[in-house]
């Protein structure tokens, strides 16, 4: 099996410095050879180029920060992804702040008529430019793949649409915008809350995880943001949110999804290496991975 690495050094989805760095923070922590050890063909097709900070211009029509800085490098990323999964390799994208699932969704969406998508992530990141408290577009990546937000967004990749909300399922959300509950409300969308995953543990969750998207999607992308974890475990996140997911329920999360074999296209997000202690969130990261990719004690 062949899988290819992407590095996406965006910053500009938010306002802390330093998540660019993530994908080296992670590729420092042995991505390549742990997934080489599991077996795979690992290409790394080192990093989308992405516009520098200091050149992004406010948009002042909108209240997003840099969205045409934002949108460019997510439109690159979308045609990175079409050509990997041209190839039938397994694309794994590296953050980066979660801006950047725009651009992975719009790729790998293409090729899928039911495409799944689990959200591991403390937040909804469903905001549009209307109900975003702070304007920066990692709160909104979900909304804009569901076709909501502004166009110069949603048009990625040429087609809008990229998924439906009765294909999604979020896990670990404990910080979510009263826009975010409304639209949460509005379109079904299903949610496993830290007051679920305390409730009927971490097994249960997935065990209905993976049964509600074998039986609907086609294909699913795994969007994991790294403050789903609780700070304690994974403390180099730009927006920490305590009461999180512990990395032993996350790694059980993981080798379920592996047994499973559903998964088709996975992404890190929101490595912030300045924000760490050592490391730990990219050897975190690289960790959870390699369960996803079928490593096992045994
Ligand atoms: C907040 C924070 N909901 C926002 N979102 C974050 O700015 O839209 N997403 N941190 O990962
Ligand atoms: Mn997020
Ligand atoms: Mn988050
Ligand atoms: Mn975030």
């Amino acid at each position: 099996k062949e899988i290819s690495i992407i590095g996406v050094p965006m910053d500009l989805g938010q306002t802390r410095r330093g998540v660019d760095m993530g994908p080296s923070a992670i590729r420092y922590a042995r991505l390549s050879e742990r997934l080489e050890k599991l077996g795979y063909t690992v290409y790394d097709e080192g990093d989308i180029r992405v516009g520098l900070r200091e050149r992004a211009t406010a948009d002042t029509e909108t209240n997003l920060k840099n969205l045409s800085a934002v949108a460019e490098g997510n439109d690159k990323l979308s045609q990175k992804i079409n050509e990997i999964t041209s190839l039938g390799r397994f694309p794994l994208v590296l953050g980066g702040d979660h801006s950047i699932a725009i651009g992975t969704l719009a790729g790998v969406a293409k090729r899928s008529e039911n495409l799944g998508v689990i959200w591991y992530d403390a937040h909804g990141d469903l905001n549009t430019a209307e109900t975003s408290p702070s304007g920066n577009i990692h709160g909104m990546p979900l909304a804009v793949s569901l076709g909501m937000g502004h166009p110069v967004l949603t048009n990625i990749g040429g087609y809008t649409p990229k998924i439906k909300p009765e294909n999604i399922v979020i896990i670990g959300a404990r910080s979510l915008d009263e826009g975010e509950r409304e639209l949460i409300k509005e379109k079904g969308i299903k949610v496993y809350t830290m007051h679920e995953i305390d409730r009927m543990g971490m097994t249960a969750v997935m065990e209905e995880t993976i049964t509600y998207l074998k039986e609907r999607t086609d294909g699913v992308h795994l969007s994991l943001d790294l403050d789903g974890l609780d700070p304690e475990d994974a403390p180099g996140v730009g927006t920490p949110v305590v009461g999180g997911i512990s990395y032993r329920e996350s790694h059980l999360a993981m080798e379920m999804l592996s047994e499973a074999n559903i998964v088709t296209s996975a992404e890190f997000v929101e490595i912030n290496p300045i924000l760490d202690e050592h490391n730990k969130t990219a050897r975190v990261a690289v960790a959870l991975i390699s369960s996803l990719l079928g490593d096992t004690l045994l």
